[in-house]
């Protein structure tokens, strides 16, 4: 019934947005069919050192290449600071919320220039250059955005990796893209708790002999161990260096960071963006999606450690003049309303959150929102996954107070920024549903032979044509980012997700077609999961699928065969759940383990994963044939041991 239900644009809404539905039909219409026009035009939101005169070199096929305004030059820190101080030095660019509901501040862009100028200068004084590759491993603090900034500033390549992650974790990404400089704090604090972010370094490090130097935030003021020669206090270094720094002349298409996500297969993927195409990507797409007004107060609740947070907490944003606000802490520290607490105390008018945070809420129910005013808000956002129509409903009533729309954006960290959302002055809404592409952007289904479908249907969503913020290749493995985007599908990039269009031409994410899974917004790949548990010492096999969670949207559900001779005990079952923690981090912790004497194979040895996931979702009267089986016996086994649980 509710995906039946349909939302108009609130009049007060329309009247004072960026662009009604006559402009975004207009834009639509102008982007496929001048596309080039389209994007030189969209180019010059952004100041440019040497203007670009080229705007668009793509080609899907072949070795896949993609360019954008590739003569032009810029900084992009130059763009996110520097332009802004004539009109606004004064204005807050940074609102900073502390994991203490005690602690905050405001920092100007002024301010912001100022620490970003000495954070420059510290890594240009330890040999730090353009095209180096600069590891971040940061809790959420200001001095997260500065060191992004910084990079981008001396043309150095950051990698933010999520604090979350395991020093295991973290050392495969400072060596896959050969990081000699990392980038970190004393420790992190997130709802009261802990996290030892410095000694997660020192335990990577002892894999990573290339890292030379290691810059120190002191945060918590816990106690760390500093090793002579290798690591330096950002305090001590900073009264070293003056704030004026030089911002490289950097070519459109130079690499502005790395960031490392998961896929169906193998080990994680660093993703590269570039500078000219992304930031102008990022800048349209925050200025429109949320109809982003001078003096906005703007939160967008991600972790700078994902892409979300790189262009929606920092690029796009600061790109557009905009004041961000950056939350440390969790929804649910101290208790269940302290995001309604902060966009009161801040005066919040744009809030950008994930399904996952919006369905933990609900279940602590309506008072803890109700008692907040909320009257600061007009804007509402989800990202991440699919939001169920339940938690929409909720979301637009009980937060929104029937007033703000939601925009429910899809994108990914490949494609840099937003590419299917309503905005907000021009597309009615549907529950569930991520409605119409962008200006510019081009979505085809196809079914699996690769043949486009045509009006109402559902399918593999793939994307026609590039959009300047698109990622530009896989960070040293060029081959892969071909073969994993563009030859499913010859000649179209291939999102990984199925999608289902309406009658009115709407979106509808339906969740991976691949063996990622998406919990609680975090993509996972099952292959991951799976190498990680192999690894103990009693584990024989694993096979990993995603199940629905009614918090974090997939869980993770693990089919276990022991060694001959290991018994499955309780004990070991913790274990297990400890040892991938540690491996990866806490968002791999698998929510069941099912032992498993055998696992479904075809005769050729392949895994059969549908089986697994129809199991997993307690679905046993449709397991679909199982006559390629090799021993459909194993079958018969695991759907007993899963109806006992
Ligand atoms: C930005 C981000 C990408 C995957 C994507 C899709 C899922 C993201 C969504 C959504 C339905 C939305 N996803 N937003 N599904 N509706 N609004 O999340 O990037 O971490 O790379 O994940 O997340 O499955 O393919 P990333």
């Amino acid at each position: 019934m509710s995906e039946q239900q349909v939302f108009d644009v609130p009049a007060k809404v329309a009247e004072r947005a960026l662009i009604n539905a006559a402009k975004y039909e207009q834009l639509y219409r102008q982007s496929v069919e001048d596309n080039v026009g389209f994007w030189r035009e969209q180019g010059r939101r952004i100041d440019w050192i040497k203007p670009y005169t080229q705007v668009k070199d793509v080609d899907y096929t072949g070795e896949v290449r993609i360019r954008w305004y590739y003569d032009g030059t810029l900084n992009v820190a130059a763009n996110c600071i520097d332009r802004h101080l004539p009109k606004r030095a004064g204005q807050t660019a940074i609102i900073w919320e502390g994991d203490d509901p005690s602690i905050s501040k405001h920092i100007t862009y002024q301010e912001l220039s100022d620490h970003v100028g000495r954070f420059g200068n510290i890594l240009r004084s330890k040999g730090v250059k353009k095209g180096d590759r600069v590891t971040i491993y940061m809790p959420m603090i200001p001095e997260a955005a500065y060191a992004m900034l910084a990079c981008a500033r001396i043309g150095a390549v950051h990698s933010i990796v999520f604090g979350g992650f395991s020093p295991d974790s973290l050392a495969g990404r400072i060596v896959d893209c050969d990081s000699r400089f990392i980038i970190t704090a004393d420790e992190g604090l997130r709802g009261g708790k802990k996290v030892p972010l410095k000694a997660n370094v020192d335990a990577a490090l002892k894999q990573c002999p290339g890292v030379t130097d290691v810059l120190v935030v002191r945060h918590t003021g816990g106690a760390v161990h500093m090793e002579a020669g290798r690591d330096h206090w950002l305090h001590e270094e900073a009264a070293k260096v003056g704030v004026d720094c030089k911002p490289e002349e950097m070519n459109a298409e130079d690499p502005l960071f790395i960031l490392y996500t998961s896929g169906s297969t193998g080990k994680p993927k660093g993703v590269l963006h570039t500078t000219g195409g992304y930031l102008v990507y990022a800048s349209f797409t925050h200025q429109y999606v949320f109809d982003y007004h001078e003096g906005d107060i703007y939160w967008c609740t991600a972790d700078v450690g994902w892409v979300t947070g790189h262009s929606y907490i920092v690029y796009g944003p600061l790109a557009n003049g905009a004041t961000t606000l950056m939350f440390e802490g969790v929804p649910n520290y101290p208790d269940a309303s302290r995001f309604w607490q902060v966009c009161d105390k801040h005066k919040v008018n744009i809030f950008y959150t994930a399904p996952t945070a919006i369905r933990a809420l609900m279940r602590e129910g309506e008072a803890p929102v109700q008692k907040c005013k909320l009257d600061s808000l007009r804007l509402l956002g989800s990202v991440g996954e699919p939001i169920n129509p339940e938690a929409w409903l909720w979301y637009h009533r009980v937060v929104g107070r029937h007033r703000c729309p939601i925009v429910d954006t899809w994108w990914q960290t490949e494609t840099g920024g937003i590419l299917i959302s309503p905005l907000p002055g021009a597309t009615k809404l549907k529950p569930g549903s991520a409605t119409r592409p962008l200006p510019g952007v081009m979505p085809e289904i196809v079914d699996a032979n690769g043949k486009v479908l045509d009006g109402p249907c559902e399918g593999n969503l793939c994307i026609k044509d590039s959009w300047p913020g698109q990622m530009r290749t896989v960070y040293g493995d060029h081959k892969r980012f071909a073969d994993t985007y563009f030859s499913t599908y010859p000649g179209k990039y291939f999102t990984g997700d199925g999608c289902r269009r309406d009658e009115d031409g709407y979106y509808w994410i339906t969740g991976r077609v691949d063996d990622v899974i998406n919990v609680s917004g975090h993509r996972m790949g099952t292959a991951e999961v799976e190498s990680a548990l192999v690894a103990h010492p009693k584990v024989a096999e694993a096979a990993v699928v995603g199940y629905p969670h009614d918090i974090k949207g997939q869980g993770i559900y693990a089919y276990v065969t022991l060694k001959s001779g290991e018994q499955p005990t309780e004990e070991l079952r913790k274990e297990l759940v400890q040892w991938v923690r540690k491996e990866i981090g806490p968002i791999a912790s698998p929510d069941l383990i099912q032992w498993a004497p055998g696992l479904p194979k075809t005769r050729s040895g392949k895994i059969m994963r549908r089986i697994l996931r129809k199991i997993a979702e307690n679905e046993f009267g449709n397991l679909g044939d199982t006559s390629t089986l090799a021993d459909p016996n194993v079958v018969n086994d695991l759907v007993d041991n899963r109806m006992n649980k």
